[in-house]
């Protein structure tokens, strides 16, 4: 439930699925969706900067608090992907809560990424590899947030009823009850939510409606070598 908790569920075996709805790996599996062909995840702007010093035909993204970084090609808006031909593009991108929790989680983990647009090919293919999974919610600088634990608990449900899995865990578990309240009205029940409000405070309420769609993609970033790359599980 926040990045904070991770190291209480580590487990060196799983595969992690990490998940941050508002908006960063909705936009990493719309950007596969348009057809980049690899995505480097990085923690900082140096970082970010650093990549395009190396390579000038790197495109790069960046968030900080919401808001885009002054120079970059990109922010974290999903939206600004689908005009675009984005085929064998390679993007460097860095977001505030999304990419810290992908540094946290690949450190001794297989890691994927999730979104509510993702949701059924993801459930599909963690189905098909038998392994045990840790869903990874990146929250908001630490703290719990409503929209990656409702994630949690559609990805879970969808394991739990392939009778493959089973659930111990007391969070996997709030996160299915919080999902079966909203799963009906999603963008309503986060009327209150804190990011909700913190994008729409910088009118970027398309972009909450976007990311809440379930299903518009069939892509799956994976993390080989430091570097995402797209399963297709149509
Ligand atoms: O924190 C993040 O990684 C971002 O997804 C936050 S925002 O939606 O771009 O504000």
């Amino acid at each position: 439930m926040s990045p904070a908790l991770f190291d209480l569920y580590a487990d060196r075996k799983s595969i992690v699925v990490v998940v941050d709805v508002l908006r960063a790996t909705s936009t990493m599996c719309i950007a596969f969706e348009k057809g980049i062909e690899k995505m480097i995840p990085v923690s900082t702007v140096e970082e970010a900067l650093e990549y395009r010093e190396s390579n000038p035909n790197y495109i790069l993204a960046a968030e900080r608090n919401g808001a885009p970084v002054k120079g970059f090609d990109f922010g974290n808006s999903p939206q600004s992907y689908l005009e675009l031909d984005m085929s064998g593009k390679t993007v460097v991108m860095t977001t505030t809560n999304g990419t810290k929790s992908i540094s946290i989680a690949k450190k001794d983990h297989d890691v994927a990424i999730g979104s509510l647009l993702n949701l059924d090919a993801i459930s599909k293919w963690l189905i098909s590899q038998e392994r045990d999974v840790i869903i990874f919610c990146a929250g908001w600088k630490d703290k719990f947030n409503l929209e990656d634990t409702l994630f949690a608990g559609a990805l879970a449900q969808q394991l739990v009823d392939s009778d493959l899995y089973n659930n111990f865990c007391d969070a996997t578990q709030a996160a299915q009850i919080l999902w079966e309240k909203g799963k009906n009205d999603l963008f309503g029940f986060l009327d209150n939510s804190s990011h909700r409000k913190r994008l729409a405070n910088l009118n970027i309420d398309s972009d909450i409606h976007f990311c809440l769609k379930p299903n518009q993609t069939t892509k799956i970033p994976v993390l080989k070598n430091n570097t995402l790359v797209a399963i297709d599980e149509s």
